[in-house]
């Protein structure tokens, strides 16, 4: 005896459904396409922020700063990055964007308003490979409570 015989027309009425939720899991990767953040100076109950203080690339994912409001950059912090990534740091009050070829966890700061938290995070390729480097930083002011919340989240 088949599912079928017992209850016809069951396979249509649930494959819809699951067809449909099929198609949404897989056009929803584990790490999203190029990402956009934008550089604010208020977000709900927080001031000078990031939108997303945490994104997960893939190997050659780009992400983009948008100067949404005037006043702040994007820089890797020292040390916050993986081995043989060079320096980076933005001119203020421009979008800005970095493409992400090596793997690993890059720790960024806005330059003014780093004491004030305005920090984030980029996990490339799903590696943390470098994550005892992240903890070992000396982080600035307010983002050093902030960090350590972001890296238990990573
Ligand atoms: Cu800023």
């Amino acid at each position: 005896m088949t599912l079928n015989k017992n209850l016809p027309g069951l396979n249509q009425i649930i494959s819809i459904p699951l067809a449909m939720l099929i198609v949404v899991f897989f056009s929803t990767p584990a790490s999203a396409e190029n990402q956009t953040i934008e550089m604010l100076n208020k977000l709900g109950k927080e001031t000078m922020v990031y939108s997303k203080k945490v994104v997960k690339v893939d190997i050659g994912d780009t992400v983009f700063w948008k100067s949404t409001k005037p006043g702040h950059n994007v820089e890797f912090i020292k040390g916050g990055v993986p081995e043989g990534v060079g320096k980076f740091r933005s001119a203020l009050s421009k979008d800005t964007e970095y493409k992400f070829e090596v793997p690993g966890i890059y720790a960024y700061w806005c330059t003014p308003h780093k004491g004030m938290g305005m920090i984030g995070f980029v996990v490339v390729g799903n590696d943390k490979s470098n994550l005892e480097q992240i903890k070992k930083i000396k982080y600035m002011g307010k983002s050093k409570k902030i960090a350590i919340e972001l890296i238990l989240s990573l």
